[in-house]
């Protein structure tokens, strides 16, 4: 086995914050400790009341018995987050189940802005499992399950917030026409974004933007999956609306044409009980592109006019099955039921739904699955046109994923798709870490390490590699600040990320 060490050694021009502060909280610690990671905190509230703009605060794992909400209104700024964090390699889970149902019962009332919260488990609420009502949060990792209203709720004039690889399922209101599992709604703001989440068997919807008492705002959805919503945990039908995207609507007939202006990039609707994709009166633009419905009672639903000024396009869209209805306003172009192309069971690597639950990566990605990927030789490959999102070969393929030609074969799916990119270790580092990949084919590669705004602070390694050969590069964070650092590896026409924390 051949092994390559990279050494590194760079300045950077960005301004070192100064050092700052680490709490620890652990379900065994007291609130009278220091908040070391040998003398931790009991609770988070206590973490918070100490910190400041900078700091960190890491949950180890375990259970964490709550019986009243836990409330968040500190407010950092743009160059110095507050972050609260599972404690590396552990999972906190937040159990608020011994509360009653009551709207004041919520897991976190989140008021606070410039947060960052990575890894915890929100179980139980007797209302939201999260409120969020503060601005500029980073909400990532988290699971909200079996709350007794919706998991994520975003409302008062909630704006930019991005909510990335979190899970909402088993939510259900005693009553089930309230329980979303995520929902930017009623009066939230603008700007709003959730990557890679997924919402399932949740009593009302999977993700809901209607609005009451807000207008004229914005939401993205980006490689979002919504599935089995308008069921119930035990698989029964639930008595709520039962749809997975609703994207917008106010009050029965929305006469005063609210709207919700959505993006909606590789999602994925399955099986949700009454609509996949929908407007539900929703008087802005919707712009759906690259999404796949599949086994909804209606994959896509937009029938009524909009605001003059907005629009609807569905673009490179895939449905299962009878598209739905979309009025003739709704400008449709390369979706597999207006080319068309025939779309059935054999187009993909697997129509298995059960796919979709499986585990997350380590740093909390979706996992990689051949439920609705098109399979080899489908006439949905290269199907598409450019629409600005990236793509292998010479178009776009149709539908929420986009496949390089020879990677996904049905016959043998265990053959690797893409280039294996292992966590570094160790993880959190300080100041060196080890990253090691595998090429999935021969060619070059190349290893980036970027901060969590995108810029590009290194490039350990960039070379020729052999298929099936282990490579092992060395990265020192030495002149870094402490923080997430996401690192990439492409090869072989395919890219792989994941996160590290440096901790110094
Ligand atoms: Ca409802
Ligand atoms: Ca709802
Ligand atoms: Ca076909
Ligand atoms: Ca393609």
């Amino acid at each position: 086995m051949r092994t390559f060490l990279a050494i590194t050694a760079f300045v950077l021009t960005a301004v070192v914050p100064a050092r700052t502060g680490v709490y620890h909280v652990a379900p065994d610690g007291l609130d009278t400790n220091p908040g070391t990671l040998v003398q931790p905190f009991k609770t988070i509230t206590k973490a918070v009341s100490v910190s400041v703009a900078g700091d960190t605060i890491l949950l180890r794992g375990g259970s964490y018995t709550l019986t009243s909400p836990v409330s968040i209104s500190k407010k950092g700024n743009a160059s110095a987050r507050y972050h609260l964090f599972a404690y590396p390699g552990e999972r906190p889970l937040l159990d608020f189940s011994s509360m009653p149902v009551s709207g004041s019962n919520r897991g976190f009332n989140f008021s606070g802005h410039y947060w960052h919260v990575r890894g915890l488990d929100v179980k139980g609420a007797g209302d939201n499992g999260m409120n969020l009502s503060g601005s500029n949060n980073v909400i990532e990792f988290c699971s909200f399950f079996e709350n007794r209203d919706t998991g994520l709720q975003m409302g008062g004039g909630a704006s930019n917030n991005t909510v990335i690889n979190c899970d909402a399922y088993y939510n259900a209101d005693p009553g089930n026409g309230n329980a979303d599992g995520f929902a930017a709604k009623l009066d939230v703001g603008t700007g709003n974004t959730f990557v890679g989440c997924r919402a399932w068997q949740n009593s009302d919807d999977g993700w809901d933007g209607y609005l009451r008492g807000a207008n004229d705002v914005r939401t993205t959805y980006d490689r979002c999956w919504v599935f089995r919503n308008g069921y119930l945990k035990d698989g029964s039908p639930s008595s709520g609306n039962g749809n997975g995207f609703k994207m917008g609507g106010g009050d029965t007939s929305n006469v005063s044409n609210w709207a919700h202006h959505v993006t909606m990039t590789r999602c994925i609707a399955y099986g949700n009980r009454v609509k996949g994709f929908d407007q539900n009166n929703n008087a802005g633009s919707m712009v759906l592109i690259n999404c796949t419905g599949y086994g909804n009672g209606t994959n896509y639903s937009i029938i009524r006019p909009l605001r003059a000024a907005d629009s609807a396009v569905v673009t490179n869209g895939v449905s299962l099955g009878i598209h739905g209805s979309l009025n003739g306003f709704v400008r449709q172009d390369h979706n597999s039921w207006t080319i068309p192309v025939e779309t059935t069971e054999q187009d993909f690597v697997s129509v298995d739904a059960a796919l979709l639950t499986a585990p997350r990566a380590a740093d909390g990605s979706l996992p990689e699955i051949g439920f609705l990927r098109p399979a080899q030789g489908s006439d949905l490959i290269d199907a598409g046109i450019d629409a600005g999102l990236p793509f292998f070969g010479a178009a776009p393929d149709l539908g929420a994923f986009e496949t390089e030609y020879t990677s996904w074969v049905r016959e043998s799916p265990s053959v690797p798709a893409a280039v294996t990119l292992h966590q570094n270790h160790p993880n959190p580092f300080n100041p060196e870490t080890v990253i090691e990949f595998v090429p999935h084919r021969s060619g070059d590669a190349v290893l980036t390490v970027t901060d969590m705004l995108g810029r590009r602070v290194e490039e350990p390694f960039r070379g020729p590699v052999t298929a099936g050969v282990r490579y092992r590069v060395r990265f020192s964070g030495r002149d870094l600040s402490s923080g997430v650092y996401l690192y990439s590896v492409r090869s072989g026409g395919t890219v792989q990320s994941r996160r590290m924390l440096l901790m110094r």
